[in-house]
């Protein structure tokens, strides 16, 4: 593959010894000999000549498809571009150079990206490193190790908490992923299902059990408990109030704790295996949405890192649980029954035992053709349960279930997603909602009306 590649003749000693250019073998032209000399001494061989000839670049170019490197003054690269186009046609040329002013008909090479791509990174992985170095002496020694998460831990938590104990050499038995509270969302059960992730409930008492504590994806002031000597926290979050604790790393532009674990573990050269990196992909990737929401450069570098380790077989059962038959006859029902109605698909499945179907089909009413609100109701025990969804760029979903069922139950939820819960009495006849025939319609008057629409019934 033939290109050109214009270098100044101070760097073509480095770029001859140490970088290995694509395409076949290449072919060096100066025009000092002093400098051939240099280059002989380092195994490299190069012609000289009078690098503005169209003459000599095309002899000495005679018999090689390869690269042609040309190391010139700067300086002389317009008179040295004219020639090659003159001897090599429309080849591509780059050019290395400081200059702001770019040689048209070339490909820059700027050497200002040195700075930021090569010294940056390398200072950044050095922070890092000591960091990582400090938190290590600190849990050095330490009998039991309390690595602790929000009371309902998510994804990011899970996996910035195993991460740490990765971190920190530590096992099952030196190290504990905690959470006062548990977990709940069904894709958070089957993450640790499917990953082999213990995490145990405990109570504010067993504090006095550790040696250590650390805190992931979470702050002490978060949390109701009361905290006397925090050894770390590693968060993502706003700092709220002043954090107390021996060593802090709070980066609140990073859009997950697992992107900062990601910078650690990589720093300290940490085999990162399969189970972990499938867990940390998945934790950047809840965190942002799918790196839509909040996700930085740095996210993006942890996600392309962990995505060629992580086993996605075990990703898409976590995200997209199986399905029993029965799920499938509930769900089934609810698209039979559905109703649309200014823009909002409305469905009741009734009495469901699984409760994670009501959030699932409304995720999925989202994809009707036209629809922008997906509003799924089903009665748990003796409440009525309702998830709200939208397509993002109308109202928020937490104000809207605050404004239609705020005033029977707990209701809110983020810009897309909501949720409200109300006692079966207040929204339905009884009965027949828990037969599940069709939505019962002061859940459709609710949300039209938060929705200020129902004259468009
Ligand atoms: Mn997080």
């Amino acid at each position: 593959m033939r290109y050109v590649l214009l270098c100044p003749d101070h760097l073509l000693e480095h770029l001859a010894g140490h970088a290995t250019l694509p395409g076949d073998s290449a072919v060096y032209l100066v025009a000092r000999r002093a400098l051939r000399a240099r280059l002989a001494r380092r195994g490299t061989a190069a012609m000289v000549g009078a690098l503005d000839d169209a003459g000599f670049l095309r002899r000495a170019l005679r018999g090689s498809r390869g690269p042609a490197v040309v190391g010139a003054l700067p300086g002389r690269f317009p008179r040295i571009l004219s020639a090659v186009q003159e001897a090599l046609g429309d080849v591509p040329v780059l050019a290395v150079t400081d200059e702001s002013r770019p040689l048209p008909g070339t490909t820059a090479v700027p050497l200002s990206a040195f700075g930021e791509r090569v010294t940056r990174p390398a200072l950044e992985r050095a922070l890092s490193r000591a960091r990582v170095e400090r938190i290590r002496r600190h849990f050095e020694g330490a009998e039991r190790v309390l690595i602790l998460m929000q009371d309902d831990p998510d994804p990011d938590a899970i996996a910035s908490a195993l991460a740490l104990k990765t971190l920190l050499g530590r096992t099952r038995t030196s190290a504990h992923l905690c959470t006062f509270g548990s977990i709940t969302r069904p894709e958070n059960v089957a993450m640790c299902k499917i990953l082999d992730i213990e995490v145990e409930e405990i109570s504010a008492q067993a504090l006095d059990q550790f040696d250590r504590v650390a805190m992931v994806d979470v702050q002490p002031s978060f949390l109701e408990e009361r905290f006397h000597g925090v050894d770390l926290v590693i968060d993502h979050h706003p700092v709220e109030r002043p954090i107390r604790a021996r060593i802090r790393d709070v980066r609140p532009s990073y859009g997950a704790t697992s992107t900062i674990l990601v910078e650690y573990l990589r720093a300290a050269d940490v085999k990162v295996t399969q189970r972990l990196a499938t867990a940390l992909l998945y934790g950047i990737k809840s965190d942002t949405l799918g790196l839509e929401r909040g996700g930085s450069r740095a996210d993006l570098e942890a996600f392309a890192h962990l995505y060629l380790l992580a086993n996605h077989s075990a990703l898409r059962r976590i995200e997209r649980p199986e399905l029993s038959d029965a799920a499938l006859d509930v769900l089934a029902h609810g698209l039979a029954r559905r109703r649309v109605l200014g823009g909002v698909f409305f469905s009741h499945l009734g009495t469901v035992t699984m409760a994670d179907l009501i959030p699932q089909l409304a995720d999925f009413g989202l994809q009707a053709e036209g629809v922008e609100w997906s509003v799924v109701s089903g009665v748990v025990g003796d409440q009525v349960h309702v998830s709200i969804r939208n397509v993002g760029y109308v109202k928020s979903a937490g104000e809207v279930a605050r404004a239609a069922f705020g005033d029977l139950g707990p209701a809110g939820g983020h810009r897309t997603m909501a949720k409200a819960v109300a006692p079966l009495a207040s929204l339905t006849g009884g009965e027949e909602a828990r037969a599940g025939r069709g939505c019962p319609e002061r859940i459709i008057h609710r949300v039209l009306r938060a929705l200020g629409q129902n004259g468009r019934r």
